[in-house]
């Protein structure tokens, strides 16, 4: 048989569905392209070296089933730290998508503007777009909702799109589809904040699982992770993500944290120490800007976790 080009659309640790077409194949890897994954001292470096939106050269064994030859040079990539490990290991979620989509709930689980930021980081670090979703407007009234939209305003001045749903809003849900449109999104956000059901709202019949929280599940059980891409009528793709409880950056230079964070740059240069880290020093440009409003303080705070999080991790990582 020939070998066809296919792209990863169902990714089970060690399986990948590859579609090529009308043609679906449960692939497995072939080992020399797993031994090309590793460092030159044989470290792992992904937990995975193949991502759902891969594309990939397969070689088919018979109609149903094929081995993964070649992985495809990726155009974007939306990658974590992996999660529990000491070791740094990359975790490649999603690879070659155009957008992130972080979706976030008004409560249960409340708002969380780490995560947020930390996935914003992720998506810059990965060539992506950016979106947010603020779901449940539902639980909370109108007082609230202003408070939102005004803690909300610095990511649409930053340019990240943001709109407010509900499942039980019809409206809403067009506006989450006007974002999804024709692009290829992946949808991240805590557990429980309602990606699978606003997905099973904006495509009904996709018959996502709802509700499934991952925590209670038992051991053994459901350690593998499944990511799985989806087209969507309304034109474009999304990959729904499942259970992310932690969100470890990868890919970002910690020690200058700042360039991730766009809003500091005119004040970058400004402060009185050349190697100002905007934590506690004197003459600081960037808590000047923060203390007189023109920084967001929501923002800023989220810099400060990150900044003192890197400074655990590389204390982690030496001891
Ligand atoms: N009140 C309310 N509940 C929602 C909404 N969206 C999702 N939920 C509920 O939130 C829970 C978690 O939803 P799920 O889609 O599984 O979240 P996921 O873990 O992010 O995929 C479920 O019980 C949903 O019914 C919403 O807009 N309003
Ligand atoms: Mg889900
Ligand atoms: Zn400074």
């Amino acid at each position: 048989m020939d070998k066809i080009q296919g792209r990863v659309i169902r990714a089970r640790t060690g399986f990948y569905d590859v579609q090529d077409g009308d043609t679906m194949l449960r692939c497995t890897l072939r080992g020399r392209v797993k031994r090309a994954q590793r460092s030159a001292e044989g470290r792992q470096i992904y937990a995975d070296p193949v991502a759902v939106g891969d594309e990939v050269i397969v070689m088919p064994i018979d109609n149903e089933e094929g081995v993964i030859e070649e992985i495809l040079p990726r155009r974007t990539k939306f990658s974590r730290r992996y999660p529990g490990k000491r070791d740094a290991i990359e975790q490649l979620v999603v690879a070659n998508a155009d957008q992130v989509v972080t979706v976030l709930s008004t409560r249960l689980p409340d708002l969380n503007f780490r995560f947020l930021d930390r996935f914003l980081i992720l998506a810059e670090v990965g060539e992506m777009d950016a979106a947010v979703c603020v779901n449940k407007i539902d639980l909370i009234d109108s007082a609230e909702h202003q408070k939102l939209r005004s803690l909300l305003s610095p990511y649409e001045q930053l340019g990240y799109p943001v709109i407010f749903t509900s499942i039980n809003q019809p409206h809403s849900i067009e506006s989450l589809q006007g974002v999804l449109r024709d692009k290829f999104s992946v949808i991240v956000g805590a557990s429980g904040v309602g990606k699978s059901s606003l997905l099973n709202a904006v495509q009904p019949g996709l018959g996502l699982r709802v509700g499934e929280v991952g925590l209670k599940t038992g051991k053994g059980r459901h350690t593998t992770t499944l990511v799985e891409l989806f087209a969507l009528e309304c034109g474009g793709e999304v990959a729904d993500t499942p259970g992310i409880r932690e969100v470890g950056l990868w890919g970002v230079d910690t020690e200058n944290l700042d360039l991730y964070f766009p809003e500091m740059e005119r004040y970058l240069g400004k402060c009185k120490y050349k190697d100002c880290v905007h934590l506690s020093e004197p003459s600081c440009a960037v808590t000047e800007a923060v203390n007189t409003g023109k920084i967001s303080d929501v923002r800023y705070r989220s810099y400060v976790s990150l900044k003192n999080d890197a400074k655990i991790k590389d204390l982690t990582a030496i001891s």
